[in-house]
């Protein structure tokens, strides 16, 4: 009986390490609305981005709002390497940011030194 009941253990905690690895984590993801041929995005500085994937339309004017709630330093800039863009994002200060939507694809930003990820989906 305690045989069986270490097995049935061992089998939950495998399971559970195979779902940590290779099981799909949600990642908060928001598509731009537009209104009057323009599309913006609020995102939450803190501990990462949120949301941390954004779909914006392609041709469209877009911007994104970041604000930092995050005391660390760590999250202080924000950098889309593929548009050039290195902006500081000073503590809880909304700072916008401009994108090109002219090309559609994935492109995406970190923080200042590359911990952190986000990505930008145009289409
Ligand atoms: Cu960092």
């Amino acid at each position: 009986m305690t045989k069986l009941l270490v097995l049935l253990i061992g089998v939950i905690i495998i399971g559970f390490i195979l779902w940590w690895f290779f099981g799909k984590h949600q990642v908060a993801s928001a598509e731009a609305a537009v209104t009057n041929d323009r599309q913006s995005v609020d995102i939450e500085v803190k501990g990462g981005y949120s949301p941390e994937n954004v779909v914006l339309k392609q041709g469209v004017p877009a911007v994104l709002n970041f604000t930092r709630k995050d005391a660390s330093t760590c999250l202080d800039r924000v950098v889309f390497s593929d548009f050039g863009i290195n902006q500081e994002l000073p503590k809880n200060q909304l700072e916008t940011i401009k994108i090109d939507t002219s090309k559609p694809g994935e492109y995406e930003w970190a923080c200042g030194m590359d911990m952190f990820h986000g990505k930008l989906i145009i289409k």
